[in-house]
């Protein structure tokens, strides 16, 4: 099978293995937190202190893990392909950076990142490994009080969308790794591909909600079905 170009999605499931929790798995994070006080809009107006702290320890925990098995081998992917004249895209719901640990490069992160945060007054985007909090002052334009986390929460439109668009109308295979197919738009993502006449691949611990859009399918740890799924497509 000769992929040229092909485009990743990734979810949760990816981290999982390297310590971080899932969402939506048993004891995953939204079984420990209302998604509703922690990531909407409106949840950080009303409490912007239990949403700092929420992303401050989740900023915290970033620092205590590294990339899997399935990070390398993605970021090995990418490298291979592009050597042979291939391209392999990766798009991100994850906020951690393990993939760019993991040797990957240009990952879209479509829900934000961790270690980023942002000044709704002037909009800058600041990189920031520690404590957020109410009072911190923007390091460009020194407001004080305007700093949040740079993710998406629900009802916010995800980062990128144009450019992942153009990604997955350019694909030849669409691969879907880690992921529930709970959250759109990116679980949209299978069926738009379908549409398009895509190759579409899910690899997951267990089959996804939308298991039955994709053409191919391999069902274990991330840490073993995608090396696996990597060294097939290298070979
Ligand atoms: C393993 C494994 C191992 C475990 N190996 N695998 C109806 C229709 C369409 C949309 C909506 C709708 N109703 C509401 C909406 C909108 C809403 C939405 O989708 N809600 C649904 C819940 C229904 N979406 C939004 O609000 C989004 N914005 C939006 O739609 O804007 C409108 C718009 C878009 C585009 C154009 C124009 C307008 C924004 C969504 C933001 C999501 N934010 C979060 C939290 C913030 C980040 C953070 O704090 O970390 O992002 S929610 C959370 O879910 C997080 C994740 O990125 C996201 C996806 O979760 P993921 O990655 O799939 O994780 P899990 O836990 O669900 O699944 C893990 C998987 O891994 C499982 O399958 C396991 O089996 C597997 N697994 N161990 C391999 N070892």
């Amino acid at each position: 099978m000769q992929h040229k170009n092909i485009l990743i999605l990734t979810g949760a499931g990816l981290s999982a293995e390297s310590g971080l929790d899932t969402f939506r798995d048993k004891g995953g994070v939204w079984a420990q937190y209302d998604y509703r006080e922690v990531a909407t809009p409106e949840g950080f107006a009303a409490n912007p202190d239990l949403v700092h702290a929420f992303y401050n320890m989740r900023r915290a925990a970033l620092k205590t893990v590294t990339p899997n098995a399935a990070h390398i081998a993605l970021g090995k992917l990418q490298n291979d392909m592009a050597a042979k004249g291939g391209r392999v895209s990766i798009v991100t719901q994850n906020v951690d950076d393990l993939h760019e640990a993991g040797g990957a490069e240009g990952v879209i992160h479509m829900h934000g990142e961790l270690a980023k945060v942002r000044c709704v007054a002037c909009e800058t985007v600041t990189e920031w490994r520690e404590d957020l909090g109410r009072n911190t002052q923007c390091p460009a334009c020194s407001a004080v009080g305007a700093m949040r986390p740079h993710i998406v929460w629900f009802g916010e439109i995800p980062m990128e969308m144009d450019r992942i668009g153009g990604l997955l109308a350019d694909a030849d295979v669409f691969v879907s790794i880690g992921t529930s197919g709970s959250v759109y738009p990116a679980a949209g993502f299978v069926a738009e591909a379908r549409q398009l006449g895509k190759t579409c691949v899910e690899l997951n611990l267990e089959p996804s909600e939308n298991h039955t859009l994709f053409t191919d399918a391999r069902y274990g740890p991330a840490t073993e079905v995608v090396p696996a799924w990597v060294q097939d497509i290298i070979a």
